[in-house]
């Protein structure tokens, strides 16, 4: 059985973890990662030197990390959640390359401060900052959403949905005053009614 590294309550974790179920995989997981398991041990650190979550442990032993990379080889090598038409298929590495560039490190002090209510991250001229970067990245989003698509890269559900919709589930699951997103909210709507959704897109998860 393939193997996963990794707590759940990273969504980068959560991220292959959807996919693997989309796709019908079945997995093992290993629970690694601070608060439970500190993965910056020499035994992890042979298998990701970055010392992050996910790592993604083959059939055959072979090892692989980064979440968005993942996705792409799980939807490859399993046959699915990746549309084969081209225009469609860019907009779903487009929205893939987008998250981890820009949406994700624009939450990097709000996650911290707010919902994980870490030491160090209380500035609140920061956080109103931060706030102020991850509303403007959800400006684009919704913006892109409201064109009418009901999946970011077309008719068709794929992994692109999966990085996005857990990054909507983070700005809704992270307790400050947002702003109204209503085409983001029909659509994160929309994913939480596939299974795998609703399972790794939780309430009591952050
Ligand atoms: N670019 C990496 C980022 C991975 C990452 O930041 N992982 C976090 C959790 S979301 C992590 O491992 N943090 C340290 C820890 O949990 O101990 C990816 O997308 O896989």
């Amino acid at each position: 059985m393939v193997k996963v590294l990794g707590r759940i309550t990273s969504i980068n974790v959560r991220k292959v973890l959807w996919a693997l179920d989309e796709l019908g995989v079945a997995y093992e997981r290993e629970d690694w990662g601070v608060p439970v398991r500190d993965p910056k041990v020499p035994e992890f650190l042979a298998l990701n030197p970055n010392g992050q979550v996910p790592v993604f442990v083959e059939y055959d032993g072979s090892v692989l990390w980064e979440s968005n990379g993942l996705l792409v080889y799980l939807a490859q090598t399993r046959g699915g959640l990746l549309p084969k038409e081209r225009r469609a298929l860019g907009l779903a590495l487009q929205w893939l390359g987008w998250q981890a560039a820009e949406l994700n490190p624009s939450w990097n002090y709000v996650v911290p401060g707010l919902l994980r209510k870490m030491p160090g991250y209380d500035d609140p001229r920061k956080i109103a900052e931060a706030i102020g970067r991850w509303t403007g990245t959800m400006v684009i989003l919704d913006g892109e959403l409201q064109k009418g698509r009901p999946f970011l890269a077309g008719d068709e559900f794929s992994i692109a949905d999966i990085a996005i919709g857990l990054s909507c589930h983070r700005w809704y699951r992270t307790p400050f005053e947002k702003r109204a997103f209503p085409a983001v909210e029909e659509y994160y709507n929309r994913l939480k009614e596939r299974a795998a959704g609703a399972r790794w897109m939780p309430e009591d998860i952050g």
